[in-house]
């Protein structure tokens, strides 16, 4: 231990503790920018600087170990206006349009700006209006308003192992860029958005389609038709000062019913369905040999990766298509039929806490209705836009339930949304369809939490399932070589793109860091004991629906509506 003085006060730490966490400790608040507490230290945007006694330069706080004895001021009046002075070099360089900012009000640097008290920028903007990136479905770039903070370039590296933006030229010229190419869409990016989620103004976002929504529901020819994604409901809350982890279902059905959607349903419903197609096509290839370890399929942003960078394993993935996907084929033909509408009259919108999962409904081969089978795809972000555009105050509405017949789901339709809610949906449904026992206890704790590499095994008769989950690229890498090299002794793996998974989506709201993931995934397991029925095969509906459309899983409806191919 080691004991400092900060602002006068004295704080013990362990040795090693930076100047920073040491403050932290005692609710000194020095102010950054590029430093993440999810990422490594950095120290390049130096706004976190203090002085130290006996030394003649400013110390960056983030990334100077604390010394016994040291002694520290955080909050002279040198430090202040130097602080000042660097801001003004970071505000010269940004495009500081902040009213029309996607950012605006969310914004770290703006944030900044007002604490550190800066009423002028003394210098003539030298923002090179450089164009912004719209090349494809998912993500914008605003280079101008980047400050280079390096933040998108580690979580891309780092943590997803993707290597789609990076740090191009030196100094004054430094940019962050897709590599040597102009556009995002030039190079392998999956989509994933976690570049969004750690950036800390508004140079990375999603392509906004609010305005598309507004419109069809305006349009009195269109049935309009939604469904909420599992991870949405335990997140969309922290947009309008709900405590991280607060369950703010009801409220969002009530407020799409308040603006005209025809019908709100569930995307656990369909996250039922996939366990039944999913579990049947496991055990399929189990007896007839076929292609394992088989990895789940359900996330946008892993199939981009697999295709992009291990092509010659798409074998190993199951051919289910997403809930997503599942609900808008299944809502333009099964839904349709039965309550005599046109299918060329249905939008289907989804609201989804990913930006990969935008381009997975604009995928050419996601139209076995006949039609584009999700229309719209909205972020969580973006419904809290539309909630604060509409001025309706979520926290007075009251809470309605999910329409029928797809707002009728089980716990292990809500858990997809949690890294290994997947696989525990999946084994809660496989061994009781192998065994024909009931599973007594049906919480796999050990495939639980936010562990980038998680594994079980599970007796089912003479059979041992062997199963391992992954989260985040970086790690679905790890488990893809030993595939490749004979190593995955597992029967079947979970992959979700996202770190923490859904919940950790790129759609998601921000600040989504490691300690509010923890809470939205406890918010995920709460979901699943609120509900009655915790296991798929379970579902009224979905045992209906095989009764009257789709007649057995892995049959000839299911797969023209309910499997995809992939591309390689
Ligand atoms: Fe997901 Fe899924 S869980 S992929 O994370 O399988 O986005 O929430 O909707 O489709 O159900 C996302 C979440 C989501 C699908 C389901």
């Amino acid at each position: 231990k080691v004991k400092v003085f900060i602002d006068n006060r004295e704080v013990i730490v362990d040795e090693g503790t930076t100047i920073l966490e040491a403050a932290k400790k005692v609710n000194i608040n020095i102010p950054t920018l590029c430093y993440h507490p999810d990422q490594k230290i950095k120290g390049i945007c130096r706004i976190c600087i203090v002085e130290v006694e006996g030394q003649k330069n400013f110390s960056a706080s983030c990334c100077t170990p604390v010394r016994d004895g040291m002694r520290i001021r955080t909050n002279t009046k040198k430090v202040r206006e130097a602080r000042k002075n660097i801001m003004q070099f970071i505000l010269v360089r940004h495009d500081g349009d902040c009213l029309t900012c996607v950012r605006n009000g969310n914004c770290e640097l703006q944030k900044l700006s007002e604490e550190l008290n800066i009423k002028e920028i003394k210098y003539d903007r030298i923002v090179e209006n450089l164009p912004i990136d719209e090349s494809n479905p998912s993500i914008v770039r605003n280079p101008n308003k980047c400050i280079k903070c390096g933040r998108c370039i580690e979580v891309c590296h780092d943590v997803q192992g993707v290597g789609a933006i990076d740090a191009i030229n030196r100094s004054d010229d430094l940019k962050i860029l897709p590599g040597l190419y102009e556009k995002i869409s030039d190079v392998a990016c999956v989509y994933c958005g976690q570049c969004i989620n750690v950036c800390p103004v508004g140079a990375i976002y999603e392509k906004e389609d609010i305005e598309r929504v507004w419109d069809v529901l305006e349009d009195k020819s269109k049935h309009v038709v939604v469904q909420i994604a599992p991870a949405v409901r335990v997140s969309l809350g922290e947009m309008f000062g709900f405590k991280p982890g607060s369950i703010v279902t009801g409220k969002i059905v009530a407020f799409l019913k308040a603006i005209g959607f025809d019908k709100v349903f569930d995307t656990n419903f369909t996250a039922d369905l996939t366990i039944i197609e999913e579990g049947s096509e496991l055990l399929h290839r189990i007896k007839n040999g076929g292609k394992l370890p088989m990895l789940t399929s359900c996330s946008p942003g892993w199939i981009r990766y697999i295709e992009f960078f291990y092509p010659e394993l798409l074998g190993h993935v199951s051919t289910c298509k997403s809930p997503q996907q599942m609900f808008g084929a299944l809502t333009k033909t099964y839904y349709a039929q039965k309550f005599g509408i046109d299918p060329k009259d249905i939008v289907v919108v989804s609201i989804m806490p990913c930006t990969a999962k935008k381009a997975e409904a604009v995928r050419e081969e996601m139209n076995s209705s006949g039609y584009q089978d999700v229309d719209i795809v909205l972020t969580t972000r973006e419904l809290g836009k539309m909630i604060k555009e509409s001025r309706i105050q979520l926290e007075d509405l009251e809470e309605v339930e999910f329409d029928r017949p797809f707002g009728i789901a089980t716990g292990a339709g809500a858990i997809f949304g949690a890294t290994g809610g997947v696989m525990e949906a999946a084994l809660r449904t496989v061994y009781e369809k192998v065994t024909g026992k009931e599973l007594e206890k049906i919480e796999f704790t050990a495939l639980r939490g936010i562990d980038e590499y998680k594994e079980a095994a599970v007796e089912m008769d003479n059979m041992k399932v062997k199963v391992a989950v992954v989260n985040g690229l970086k790690n679905a890498k790890i488990i893809l070589d030993m595939i490749k090299e004979g190593r995955a002794d597992y029967h079947f793996i979970e992959v979700m793109c996202c770190p923490g998974g859904c919940i950790g989506g790129g759609g998601q709201p921000i600040p989504s860091t490691n300690e509010i993931k923890k809470k939205r995934i406890e918010a995920i397991y709460n979901v699943d004991i609120s509900y009655a029925i915790r296991k798929s095969h379970l579902n009224p509906v979905v045992n209906k629906l095989y009764e009257e459309f789709l007649k057995e899983p892995l049959g000839h409806k299911s797969h023209q509506l309910l499997h995809t191919h992939y591309i390689n």
